[in-house]
C-alpha cells in the first residue's frame, strides 16, 4: 500500500482544528491532529510545506519508521510545531493500520486494560454557591473526579473560571477561543491567589465528603517555593492532583516542592517529547503525566513515555481540553484504554458544531469514556461540514501583574 495524498484540513467549527487526512492508494484514509491552539497557521504550513512532500509513495504500514524519518531527517528536532505535525501523521498512520486490521487501535496497543476511561470534568465559580452549582452539576453529568479553578478577590479576571453562570443543564466551555485581533489581558496576583485557595477548597471538601475527586490547575503561575507552600496548604483536603503548579520548562522546580508535598502532581501539557519529562518521571518527582497525543509527537511515543513511567508507578493524566480535537482526543483514548498505568482523563467534551464535523464513535457513560469499536480511531472528517467554518484567529489571554510586568498565566 502507498500513500498518494495527505491534505490538511483547517476547521473552525467552534475553535480552530487542523487535521491531517492520509489517503492509500487503496482508498484508506487515515486522520491525525496538528492543532496548536493560537498558533495552528504554523503546523499547517509545516504539514503542506515541509512533510506532506516527503510522505507521497511511503508505504503507511511502517509507522516506526516513518516517525523517525520525519523526527531525525529534519535535523531540527523537538517544539511544539514540529511534534504536532509528526504526531498528526502518526495518528493518521494507527488510523489507517486500525482499518485495515478491521480492528479499534487500542487493540493493536495490546487490547483493553479496562472497561472504559475513568474523566474528570471542569467546574469553577466566581464564588463559593456559583462553584459549589458548577460542582453539582458536574457530578450530575457523570464526573467523579472534578477540576475546580475559582476567581480570586482582587483579580479581575482568571482563566480558567467561566466569566458566567453554568445555565442548568448546558455543558460549559471554560476556555472558550478568544476570537480578538490581539490577547486578552488578564491580571495576576499570586499573594492573593495563596491566600484564598486553600478556604475554597475547604469549603469545597465540607460540601461535597470526602469521596469526590478534586483537582486544580495552577497553570505555571507560581514559583517553587510558592508552589510548595500551597501543595502542604491543601494536604488536608486530599487533592487528586494539582497541575503545572510551576512553569514546566523549570525541571528543577519540582523537585523543591516534591520535597515539601505530598499533594500529588502532575505536570506535561505542554511537552513535546521525552526528553522533557524523562527526569520528572525516573525521579519520580511527578505522579501523572499530562502530555497530549497532539503536542507529544502521537500515539507511539505516548505508548512509549507511558510504558517508561510504568516502571515508576507514575500514571497517566492526558491533556483533554477542547483545542485537542476529536482525533487527538481519540488517539489518546485508545493509548489509556490499552497501557496498565492509566491514571484519569480529562474530558471537557466539544460542542456539537464540532461533533458534526468530526463524527465520532467515542462513548461517555456514567464518567467512563470509550473510544468506541470502530476500526482505526473511530473518527471521520465530514468535510462538507469542516468547509463551512473558515480559520479565524484565536489567541489565548495572558496576565499582567499590578505594576504592568508579564506574568506566566
Ligand atoms: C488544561 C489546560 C488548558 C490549556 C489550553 C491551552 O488543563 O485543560 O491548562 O486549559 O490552557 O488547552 O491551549
Ligand atoms: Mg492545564
Amino acid at each position: 500500500m502507498k500513500i498518494v495524498a495527505a491534505d490538511v484540513v483547517v476547521t473552525s467549527p467552534t475553535r480552530n482544528f487542523v487535521t491531517l487526512k492520509v489517503t492509500t492508494d487503496e482508498g484508506v484514509t487515515g486522520l491525525g491532529d496538528a492543532t496548536l491552539n493560537g498558533r495552528e497557521l504554523s503546523v499547517a504550513a509545516y504539514l503542506k510545506e515541509h512533510v506532506v512532500p516527503l510522505l507521497l509513495g511511503r508505504d503507511p504500514a511502517n509507522i516506526e519508521d516513518t516517525w523517525q524519518f520525519l523526527y531525525r531527517s529534519g535535523y531540527w528536532r523537538r517544539g511544539p510545531v514540529t511534534m504536532a505535525a509528526i504526531a498528526a501523521v502518526d495518528m493518521a498512520l494507527w488510523d489507517i493500520k486500525g482499518k485495515v486490521a478491521g480492528m479499534p487501535v487500542y487493540q493493536l496497543l495490546g487490547g483493553a486494560s479496562r472497561r472504559g476511561l475513568s474523566t474528570y470534568g471542569h467546574a469553577s465559580g466566581r464564588d463559593l454557591p456559583e462553584l459549589f452549582d458548577s460542582i453539582r452539576h458536574e457530578k450530575e453529568h457523570g464526573f467523579s473526579a472534578i477540576r475546580v479553578q475559582t476567581s480570586v478577590p482582587g483579580i479581575k479576571a482568571l482563566y480558567g473560571v467561566a466569566a458566567q453562570a453554568q445555565a442548568s443543564g448546558e455543558r460549559y466551555d471554560y476556555e472558550p477561543a478568544q476570537r480578538t485581533a490581539l490577547p486578552v489581558e488578564e491580571d495576576w496576583d499570586t499573594r492573593a491567589y495563596l491566600r484564598h485557595l486553600p478556604g475554597v477548597f475547604e469549603a469545597v471538601r465540607n460540601e461535597f465528603g470526602p469521596d469526590l475527586a478534586l483537582l486544580h490547575d495552577g497553570h505555571h503561575r507560581m514559583t517553587p517555593l510558592q508552589a510548595a507552600r500551597l501543595g502542604k496548604d491543601l494536604e488536608p483536603y486530599d487533592l487528586f492532583w494539582l497541575e503545572d503548579c510551576t512553569p514546566a520548562e523549570n525541571q528543577e522546580a519540582l523537585r523543591l516542592v516534591r520535597q515539601h508535598t505530598t499533594t500529588p502532581l502532575a505536570i506535561g501539557e505542554v511537552f513535546n517529547s521525552i526528553y522533557d519529562i524523562k527526569d520528572l518521571i525516573s525521579e519520580q518527582l511527578i505522579d501523572y503525566v499530562r502530555c497530549a497525543s497532539t503536542h507529544f509527537g502521537g500515539i507511539s511515543p505516548l505508548k512509549k513515555v507511558m510504558d517508561f513511567a510504568a516502571v515508576y508507578q507514575v500514571k497517566s493524566g492526558f491533556h483533554g481540553p477542547t483545542d485537542v480535537s476529536p482525533v487527538g482526543l481519540a488517539a489518546q483514548m485508545h493509548v489509556g484504554m490499552a497501557i496498565h498505568n492509566f491514571g484519569l482523563q480529562e474530558y471537557m467534551e466539544h460542542s456539537e458544531r464540532t461533533n458534526a464535523v468530526f463524527e465520532q464513535s467515542l462513548t461517555f457513560v456514567d464518567g467512563l469514556l470509550h473510544p468506541g469499536d470502530n476500526p482505526g480511531l473511530g473518527v471521520e472528517l465530514n468535510e462538507e461540514e469542516a468547509a463551512k467554518y473558515e480559520y479565524q484567529p484565536a489567541y489565548l489571554p495572558y496576565n499582567r501583574l499590578a505594576d504592568g510586568t508579564v506574568h506566566d498565566w
